[in-house]
Parts: structure tokens; C-alpha cells; sequence
């Protein structure tokens, strides 16, 4: 308490409003993945392996087997991250009761125990059809196939997937993100580039064709993925372009998914200018897509500065895409989202009316300095003050509580 009190008086010297930024980071709700669970494995059982150019390396052990393994471990992850939070699931966590249907087939009350589980956990949800790990996906090819029986089997798939979006948005009351990520692509240099992406528009059409209440549709693009490094259909233009061109769906950005240079703090703005809503995977690529758990880096500090300082909070929509199977999983959800709060309360800790009044007027010099400075403000008394207040463990207190979860837990699974 006197370490927050001392820290507070100096970001209040420099004009910040720290209790402002508490509040604004507990009302900021941010939607953690299920699929850091159990490797992106889900629960169909139809003994594929994870395919889509993705991949989820490691054996670490205590991995979530079924609906019930998983809960109780997104609740354990739960139970030490503050604010508010949303469950991001996709279709292959589908929890059959009865038979199993294919994903051409899924309907609402195969989501009914998640409903029920957010509900339990104050928890908003975020829904995505799942596109890979299936033997519809021929040749690396969904929705770009020119085979018809594949290509109207995922269009159906992910009909089928607004309409489930849109009965978990009625049943809870609050809207659903729906987003769109396909593998489609080529190992080596196609001889059509135009056709796929034809096929994949007019597949876009027919999934969007129905209008729901509650669903925020989005597409995600991204470069390649593994044995598709030649030719990605759902490219950052091919996506960019059918979002403009299409209100109400927008076009989300992964991190993971641009040539290594390329900046998703920078496009932020950009998407700002004309896009009312803009969601957000947050990930981190090492050398490529590979899905490492976030760090406070300072890459995720530009993106939630570009978030903060635009005022656009309620306009992007945050949601973590990492899967790390070499380490805890708990402990990486908790880890990489516990990171990506620090990054927006350090965003939230800036003075930006007096940054950017220095930038307007050409005084670069005292920019460059009172950023530097900023580094070294007592940010950790803010935050650990921050966690206190919703109930968590603040600093490194929380691995003790997870390490008893695997001890007693995790361990004793097969
Ligand atoms: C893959 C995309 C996609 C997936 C999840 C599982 O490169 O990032 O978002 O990670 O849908
Ligand atoms: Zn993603």
C-alpha cells in the first residue's frame, strides 16, 4: 500500500490518473483460448493430428483430455488472472452427449455445457470454426478447394458455426466474435494464384450470407504455414479487401501472421481509421508462426499502447492465440495474459496528452527523453497493487498455488 501510494504520487506528477487506469484495465475484458489446454487437440476423437500448417511442439504432461479436464484447468488459470475475461473456443471443443455429428452438422447445444461453464465463471465467449485436424481438409484445402463436395462441406461448416455463435450470444445475453482462419494453400508455386481466392470469396459470400444478431464476423489472414510455404489463399490483401468491402465483417490481426519486419503495433492505427472494431490475435512468433507464449516485449507494450492511447479499448477486441505444449499449460495461460494486462497498464500509465503534445510541436529531443525515463517509473508497485485489488496473487506468488495444481492434479493424469 505505501509502495502504490509513493508510485501513484509520481505518475500523478507527470498528469497520469492511476486510478483511472485501474479501473479502465479491470473493465477490460480479454478472451483467452481454449486450445493452450490440451495442444489444439479438442474432442471429436477422430484421431487426426493437428494440421493447418500449425503446430504444437512439446510433452509436457497433465495435458486436458475431455470437456471436464479442460474447464477445470481454464479455471485454475482463471483463479489467478484479475479482470475480466472470455473463453475463445472452437468448434472442435463441440461436447457431444448423445452421438457425434461432423462439423458440417454441429448445433448449439453442443456448446450448451460452455455456455453453462461461462455463465458459472462470468465469462463472455468468443466462437471459430475449426478448418483443420479433419479429413474434409483435402489436399491442405478448404474453402479455396475446386473440388465442390469439400469446398460446400466447409461452407456448411461454417454456417453452421454462426448460427452456433449466434445462439451463445442470445443464451448469454452479450456478443460473440466469430472469426474465420482457413490453412488453404500451396507447398510450391501454383500455376493459378487468382482461382483460390475466387473460390474462397464466393465461400465467404455464402457463410455470410445470413444475418444474425449478437455475431461480430472477422477473417484472419497470415503468410504461410508449415508444408504451405508457397501460396497462402486467405493473404493480408485478400482479407483487408473483403473486410472493407463487406460491414460487419472485419479483419482480424494475428502477430503472428506478417514478414518478420512488419510491425502489427503500426497497423493498428491504420485499422483504426476505417474499421469501427478490430480484433486482435495476440501471439509470439519466434522465427516464424510458431505460437510461443506472449512476453511483456516490447512489441505487445507498442500494441497495447496503440490501443490506449487512441482510446480504442472498447473497439479491439483482444483475444491470445499461443500453444505451448512444452511447458505448464496453465501456467503459459496464465503467464501470457497476465503479460498482456502489464503491457495495457503500462500503456495505461503514460502521460500521452504531454507525449503527444511534444510530438506536435516538433520537440523530439524531450520525447525521446521522457520516454526513456518512463522505463524506469515504479510500474511493478502499480500492478502488484492492481492484483491485490482483484483478488489475485500478486509478483511470482501465484506458481506456488500451480505447482500444487500439478503435484496434486495434472501429475495423475495418464
Ligand atoms: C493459425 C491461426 C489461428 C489458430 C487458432 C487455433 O495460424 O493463428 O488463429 O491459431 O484458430
Ligand atoms: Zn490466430
Amino acid at each position: 500500500m505505501e509502495r502504490y501510494e509513493s508510485a501513484k504520487e509520481k505518475y500523478r506528477a507527470l498528469g497520469v490518473d492511476v486510478e483511472g487506469a485501474l479501473a479502465a484495465l479491470s473493465a477490460k475484458a480479454l478472451s483467452m483460448h481454449c486450445w493452450q489446454g490440451d495442444d489444439v487437440r479438442g474432442f471429436e476423437g477422430l484421431g487426426e493430428a493437428l494440421s493447418g500448417g500449425i503446430q504444437a511442439t512439446g510433452n509436457y504432461p497433465g495435458r486436458a483430455r475431455n470437456p471436464e479436464e479442460l474447464m477445470a484447468d481454464f479455471e485454475k488459470a482463471l483463479s489467478l488472472i484479475g479482470g475480466k475475461k472470455r473463453i475463445n473456443l472452437h468448434a472442435s471443443y463441440a461436447v457431444f452427449k448423445g452421438g457425434r455429428v461432423d462439423r458440417d452438422q454441429l448445433r448449439g447445444e453442443h456448446f450448451r455445457p460452455w455456455v453453462d461453464f461461462a455463465k458459472k465463471n462470468a465469462l463472455g465467449i468468443d466462437f471459430n470454426p475449426t478448418f483443420f485436424s479433419h479429413p474434409m481438409v483435402r489436399d491442405g484445402l478448404t474453402l479455396s478447394s475446386p473440388d465442390e463436395e469439400v469446398r460446400s462441406f466447409w461452407v456448411r461448416h461454417g454456417r453452421a458455426c454462426r448460427r452456433i455463435a449466434a445462439e451463445i450470444a442470445g443464451a448469454l445475453g452479450s456478443p460473440v466474435l466469430h472469426n474465420i482462419w482457413i490453412p488453404d494453400g500451396y507447398k510450391d508455386i501454383p500455376a493459378d494464384r487468382l482461382g483460390p481466392r475466387l473460390r474462397l470469396k464466393r465461400s465467404l459470400d455464402e457463410i455470410f450470407s445470413e444475418q444474425f444478431e449478437g455475431v461480430i464476423d472477422s477473417v484472419e489472414s497470415k503468410v504461410f504455414g508449415i508444408g504451405l510455404e508457397a501460396y497462402t489463399a486467405g493473404s493480408s490483401e485478400f482479407y483487408l479487401n473483403y473486410a472493407a468491402r463487406h460491414p460487419g465483417v472485419y479483419n482480424l490481426l494475428d502477430n503472428g501472421h506478417y514478414h518478420p519486419t512488419e510491425l502489427v503495433s503500426d497497423k493498428i492505427p491504420s485499422m483504426l481509421a476505417f474499421f469501427d472494431k478490430l480484433p486482435l490475435h495476440v501471439t509470439r512468433p519466434v522465427r516464424w508462426d510458431s505460437d510461443h507464449v506472449v512476453l511483456l516485449d516490447d512489441e505487445l507494450r507498442e500494441i497495447a499502447r496503440e490501443i490506449v492511447r487512441n482510446d480504442a479499448l472498447d473497439r479491439v477486441l483482444i483475444g491470445l492465440d499461443f500453444f505451448d505444449a512444452s511447458i505448464n499449460r496453465i501456467a503459459a495461460w496464465v503467464i501470457g495474459t497476465r503479460n498482456m494486462q502489464k503491457a495495457l497498464l503500462y500503456a495505461l500509465l503514460e502521460p500521452y496528452g504531454r507525449l503527444k503534445e511534444l510530438q506536435d510541436t516538433n520537440r523530439f529531443t524531450e520525447l525521446l527523453m521522457l520516454r526513456e525515463e518512463l522505463k524506469t517509473y515504479p510500474f511493478g508497485d502499480i500492478w502488484d497493487y492492481w492484483c491485490e485489488k482483484e483478488g489475485v496473487p500478486a509478483g511470482e506468488a501465484w506458481f506456488q498455488e500451480l505447482i500444487r495444481y500439478e503435484q496434486e492434479v495434472l501429475l495423475k493424469r495418464g
